[in-house]
């Protein structure tokens, strides 16, 4: 694994996190088309969260053309935005508690599943690893990851990829989708909320 910069600047920078130099974004894609997908997602967070990472954002709930695998039902979709000065592999870990925690079974590649948590980037850090790539193999031609994210942030970039913006205008979801548009299988679901754990406030000053 290579560290190529570790400046990634995205929204929310400036939230949360421990302030240490290290400290990078972590972009995570949870997917869900089993079960009540909407729990599935909201467990997947609060797990993250109580893990020790500090959420910044989540993006809106989008309902996702299955792409891949498989026939099987639509997903639920989500991008989460947090701060983590952990090593990679030690995130990887906590999306696989999110995904036991969600009592995922893994029964075949791209198969349906209660919760999937994918770290799509990490900073920009580079890895070609297949127990961690990074930034993830598929995400640059995945709408339903793309249009997420690019809500939260709307000058993101995918490392070694470029603009999230410009990545989109070659994504099934066509050059000029708004974010909100019914276009390309993904769909906004306004009405689907997931909430981020409340920060603790500051102590106070004696
Ligand atoms: N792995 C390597 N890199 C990463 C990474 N950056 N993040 C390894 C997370 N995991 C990573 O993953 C398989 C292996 O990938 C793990 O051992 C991990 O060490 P998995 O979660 O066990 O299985 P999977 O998710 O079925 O495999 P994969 O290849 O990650 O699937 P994809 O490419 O993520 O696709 N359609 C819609 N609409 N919405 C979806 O969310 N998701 C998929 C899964 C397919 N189609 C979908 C959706
Ligand atoms: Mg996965």
């Amino acid at each position: 694994m290579t560290e190529r910069d570790l400046s990634y600047a995205s929204a929310g920078n400036g939230a949360a996190g421990n302030g240490a130099g290290d400290n990078r974004t972590v972009v995570f894609s949870l997917g869900s088309n089993l079960g009540d997908r909407l729990v599935n997602l909201q467990l997947g967070l609060d797990v993250l969260a109580a893990s020790g990472l500090s959420l910044v954002a989540v993006s809106s709930v989008y309902e996702t053309d299955p792409v891949g695998g498989v026939e099987q039902a639509d997903y639920l979709n989500a991008v989460l935005l947090a701060r983590s000065s952990l090593p990679p592999r030690d995130i990887l870990a906590r999306c696989a508690a999110a995904e036991t925690a969600a009592e995922r079974v893994r029964t075949q590649r791209w198969g349906p599943r209660t919760l999937d948590v994918d770290i799509i980037a990490c900073g920009c850090v580079v890895s070609t690893d297949p127990a961690l790539t990074l930034p993830h193999p598929r995400a640059h031609e995945r709408a339903f990851v793309l249009i997420p994210w690019l809500e939260l942030d709307s000058g993101a970039a995918l490392p070694g990829w470029g603009r999230v913006a410009d990545l989109l205008k070659t994504t099934p979801a066509g050059p000029d989708s708004p974010v909100s548009d019914l276009t390309g299988g993904v769909r906004r679901r306004p009405e689907l909320l997931l909430t981020l754990p409340a920060q603790e406030a500051d102590a106070p000053c004696s």
